[in-house]
């Protein structure tokens, strides 16, 4: 029998295995990246002495019901991004996510117990923010993503599937908290009157997307639906944003949304999960790079997609804020959690930031209107 601290290294060894790796196995392992899926690092050394590292993940089946569909999805935009890059010439900063195949060809290996995995290229001399330090990071971040939704804004949104349905239907969102608050299962309600109250105050701010959207004013399309700050690699010694990652929930959507995750988790100087609500803040100069970097890299915003560009921070904010207090109220069964009340305070992070947009929101309407005008 193994020894137990040697455990993951053979997990990780037996599942890329799984995949069209060149050489011999090194050594793997565990690496912290979001709330969701379990990665892995694995480096692989080949005859000649070359080492190279590659990514591994295995898709949460809690969350995605239909890991192959997601597989499917990331496979179209991957290919599709690939192809651009190759023919336009327009990239995304530099490196693009590739999926290693799996032998027989697929684009996912199972794994112990079922689980589907995917081997993805290792971005080298990169890392992600979890806040961001300066102007430049938040307009890097932004026109990557703005790069990205420009890229894909050809790939038609039948080619990718609702992996995940009603992801950003916030009225849904709060339907489902007043449901969970119905029922109270965790008798952890008491603890939450204030933020609750501060959410209903806020039911139509929760439509305001979604019945443009249903009106077919605002274009639905092919979004990445998870563009925090984290999930924007950039160079190491430049700054620049090097490639966008999480493709998981790449699905139909709204470009508001992906812009206005940005806002929440770019412009404020505290983390997440920032217990002291004083740091929170909505910075200006973030929101300006913000607008400035999403306008520059995406050229297809329509002027009503601009216009709401405010809107999408604020809704994104309130949607997440909603969700981690679903999930407190729940019992944490969706995020991954360090701490008994780690969800509450992350929904009174986000809604303390979405009450310092709202004092500034006419400003930020203001110079959104200026960059719109001196662009067109
Ligand atoms: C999750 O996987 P990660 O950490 O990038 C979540 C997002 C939330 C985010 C909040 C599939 O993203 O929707 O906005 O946490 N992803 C999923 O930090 O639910
Ligand atoms: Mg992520």
């Amino acid at each position: 029998m193994s020894h137990p601290c040697n455990q993951p290294q053979e997990k990780i060894k037996a599942i890329s295995h799984e995949f069209a790796i060149a050489g011999e196995f090194v050594e793997g392992e565990e690496i912290d990246s979001g709330h969701i899926n379990n990665t892995y690092l694995a480096v692989y050394e080949t005859a000649e002495g070359k080492r190279s590292k590659y990514i591994l993940q295995r898709i949460n089946e809690f969350v995605f019901k239909n890991p192959l569909q997601v597989m499917r999805n990331v496979e179209a935009v991957t290919r599709h991004i690939n192809w651009k890059v190759l023919r336009v010439k327009k990239d995304l900063g530099g490196q693009t996510l590739n999926i290693y195949p799996a032998r027989g060809g697929r684009s996912f290996a199972y794994g112990e117990g079922g689980g589907v995995w995917r081997c993805y290229n290792y971005i080298e001399n990169c890392h992600t923010y979890d806040v961001v330090e300066n102007s430049r990071q938040a307009y890097q971040a932004a026109k990557a993503f703005g790069s990205f939704q420009d890229l894909v804004s050809d790939l038609p949104v039948e080619e990718v599937s609702e992996t995940i349905p009603d992801f950003h239907n916030t009225p849904k969102r709060y339907a489902r908290l007043m449901e969970v608050i119905a029922a109270d299962p965790k008798g952890r309600l008491e603890n939450v009157a204030a933020e609750v109250s501060f959410i209903k105050e806020r039911e139509e701010l929760c439509k305001r997307l979604v019945d443009l959207a249903e009106q077919g004013k605002l274009p639905v399309r092919v979004t990445h639906n998870d563009t925090k700050l984290n999930n924007v690699m950039m160079d190491s010694d430049t700054d620049e944003a090097v490639c966008v990652i999480d493709l998981d929930t790449v699905m139909p959507g709204l470009s508001l949304y992906d812009f206005g995750d940005l806002v929440r988790t770019a412009t404020s100087p505290a983390e997440e999960d920032e217990k002291d609500l004083s740091k929170v803040e909505m910075r200006m100069s973030m929101f300006e790079a913000l607008a400035e970097g999403y306008i520059d890299g995406c050229d297809c915003l329509t002027s009503l997609e601009i216009e709401n560009l405010v809107n999408g921070g604020k809704i994104m904010t309130l949607e997440v804020g909603i969700r981690f207090l679903t999930d407190y109220l729940e019992g944490d069964t969706y995020f991954k959690t360090d701490y008994d009340d780690h969800n509450l305070v992350r929904s009174r992070t986000q809604l303390r930031l979405l009450e310092c947009i709202e004092e500034k929101e006419e400003q930020m309407n203001n110079f959104v209107s200026r960059v719109a005008k001196s662009k067109h």
